[in-house]
């Protein structure tokens, strides 16, 4: 391989790894949309340092509380709100003003 093909070969690498390292670090975001006084189903794969919008399509006030009070999210009606994922483990949530409307989120480290 001459010099500048290897330099060539190089750069392309570390373009690749720069591309990898981003793909992995960059956190997600998904949506919860609560319509018809539900939960919408949580992602399947959610890290710590994901992002959830949780949207009420409803025309009532809703929550999103944390059984262990680790978050506890206002919703007023036709509203959404960002919310950072911050702990690692299954979380089980609710709505405080309606308790039969029930979740569960599943995050990874
Ligand atoms: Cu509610």
């Amino acid at each position: 391989m001459s010099a500048m093909n290897r330099k060539h070969a190089l750069a392309v690498v570390a373009g690749l790894l720069a591309m990898t390292v981003s793909t992995v670090a960059k956190p997600a975001e998904y949506q919860i949309a609560i319509a018809n006084m539900k939960f919408g189903s949580p992602p399947a794969e959610l890290h710590v340092g994901d992002v959830i919008v949780w949207r009420n399509d409803d025309i009532f006030r809703h929550t999103a509380t944390a059984r262990d009070a680790s978050f506890d999210v206002d919703l007023p009606p036709k509203s959404q709100k960002k919310m950072t994922v911050e702990r690692a483990g299954a979380v089980k949530f609710y709505c405080r003003f309606h308790p039969m409307m029930t979740g569960e989120l599943n995050v990874q480290p």
